[in-house]
């Protein structure tokens, strides 16, 4: 019947969603404190993100209020959060870092 969308007809060799694991995009959130220069160092430290991206995603954050930084396993997107969690509160900063299922 039309509108269930039981019959997707899938791309030759692409895997139907039952056959792959859900992903997670993590997000940052945007703060009053947080200095900018620490936010770049964040995103080149946990995800691997060049200094030119990182400023222009760092920019997207803090003029939108949030941006996904990247999307993951569960498993690892577990793991950037509580990384971004852990080293923003050793260095005394209220960056927020959370993840959503995609
Ligand atoms: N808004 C912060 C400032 O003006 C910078 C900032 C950007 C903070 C992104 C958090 O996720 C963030 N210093």
């Amino acid at each position: 019947p039309p509108g269930r969308g039981t019959d997707t007809v899938l791309a030759p060799r692409a895997k139907s969603k039952s056959q792959r694991p859900p992903l997670y995009k993590v997000m940052l959130l945007n703060d009053d404190y947080t200095p900018m220069e620490f936010v770049v160092h964040v995103l080149e430290r946990f995800f691997g993100i060049t200094n030119q991206h990182a400023v222009d995603l760092m920019l997207t954050v803090h003029r939108k209020g949030v941006a996904v930084v990247g999307v993951f396993s569960f498993e690892i997107a577990e793991t950037k959060v509580t990384q971004v969690m852990d080293y923003a509160r050793r260095n005394q900063h209220p960056l927020q870092c959370t993840m959503e299922k995609e």
